[in-house]
């Protein structure tokens, strides 16, 4: 099985003015796809089981990922991942804002929406060099909100954590359009966030069976 770059769901201009076309182009088909390609090669050389398995279930795994590729694995399957998340939760001029037991659990745990978003952006703005911002659920499924950073293409899943939102703050997400000021990016993302996909993820995520169909997480719990 080779690993595959995802269809966006929209057209690359669906996401301007918060989006260029050309940040979308280069996003998509060259960063996120050498991703995948790097990923593939590096595979090649694994043994035929790891090459079955699913993105995720690498990053779990590790462990499991022969030493010689398991920095290039980690990284790749990493990018893969957070990527196809970041396509799936953005759409074209939603405008919507969280529903029902999602704008439940961002009130409890931030106090309101607008200061999750507050406290959102600063997170990302202050993450130094590359990687990505979070939103994520506990895994034992209570639903308490948490805003994480990770560096490079770490991702949140394997700290015990479900990823229900994230933005990208490596430059290539926002350097054509907003240069350096990442903040002025995370502030002006709002608009193309689908509150829908978040929501459906939110109300998923206590099922991990969505996220890797077999494995065992970070903490060695089996999940099945
Ligand atoms: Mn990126």
């Amino acid at each position: 099985m080779k690993h595959m770059l995802p269809l966006l769901l929209y057209d690359k201009s669906a996401l301007e003015p918060y989006i260029d076309e050309r940040t979308m182009t280069l996003h998509h088909d060259v960063h996120h796809a050498s991703y995948v390609d790097a990923l593939n090669i590096a595979l090649e050389s694994a043994p035929e089981l790891l090459q079955e398995k699913k993105a995720d279930w690498l990053l779990f795994n590790l462990d499991k990922v022969p030493e010689n590729i398991r920095t290039e694995v980690s990284h790749n399957a990493g990018g893969h991942v957070n990527h196809c998340l970041l396509w799936r939760i953005m759409y074209p001029q939603t405008a919507s804002v969280p529903q029902g037991q999602l704008a439940a659990a961002i009130n409890a745990s931030f106090g309101s929406f607008e200061k999750f978003k507050l406290r959102f952006e600063d997170a990302g703005s202050h993450l130094f060099g590359s990687g990505w911002v979070w939103l994520v659920k506990a895994q034992n499924n209570s639903n308490k909100l948490t805003i994480l950073t990770t560096t490079g293409h770490d991702n949140p899943l394997t700290q015990g954590y479900t990823p229900i939102l994230v933005n990208d703050v490596w430059e290539h997400a926002y350097y054509l359009k907003h240069e350096s000021r990442r903040m002025e990016y995370l502030h002006n993302w709002w608009p193309v966030v689908n509150w829908d996909e978040v929501a459906e993820l939110f109300e998923e995520s206590g099922d991990i069976v969505e996220l890797s169909s077999e494995g065992t997480n970070a903490n060695g719990q089996k999940f099945e």
